[in-house]
């Protein structure tokens, strides 16, 4: 069985990954209502990730003796001010998630608690991808604010995010 503090901090990772959903799900709303389609659908779908990250979380708690408890989730923070701002808070609450991830990745090494250990290699690994994706997103953005027509190219990768993968 997992350890009590190993549930503890399991129990808000998982109320952390719903955060990070509504985070999502606040942004893409914004991103609709602001003329962004296609950089709203790719918001809902990761959106979804994270709900199915919080899942993942849930099943092995209980799954490995433990009891999931739920618990409130925080309002997400304000809405962004332009797209720019968007991608750079998602990036900041991607790089914060991961040093959360860190966090239990350092307890189950203390506690020699292999599985968990392995458990949370999964998610090292997605904090990686998602921190890499969210990068190339800003880049592209950096890139196409540089040009001269700046609305086409706003309107290109508006395009381009309501079929990008959401992964890295
Ligand atoms: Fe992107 O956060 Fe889940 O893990």
């Amino acid at each position: 069985r997992i350890s009590d503090t190993m549930e503890k901090i399991l129990n808000e990772q998982m109320t952390r990954e719903a955060y990070q959903a509504q985070v999502y799900l606040s942004y893409a709303s914004w991103a609709e209502v602001s003329s962004f389609p296609g950089i709203a659908q790719f918001l809902y779908g990761h959106m979804s990730e994270e709900r199915e990250h919080m899942f993942k979380i849930l099943k092995y708690i209980n799954d490995r003796g433990g009891e999931t408890k739920i618990e409130a989730i925080k309002a997400p923070s304000a809405n962004p001010k332009n797209i720019e701002d968007c991608f750079n808070k998602i990036l900041q609450h991607e790089i914060d998630n991961s040093k959360q991830i860190d966090k239990i990745v350092d307890l189950a090494l203390k506690e020699k608690d292999w599985a968990t250990f392995n458990f949370a290699q999964w998610f090292v690994k997605e904090q990686i991808e998602e921190e890499t994706l969210i990068n190339e997103i800003i880049d592209k953005y950096t890139l196409a604010s540089k040009k001269v027509d700046n609305n086409a190219n706003l309107y290109d990768l508006d395009r381009d995010l309501a079929s990008a993968s959401q992964h890295a």
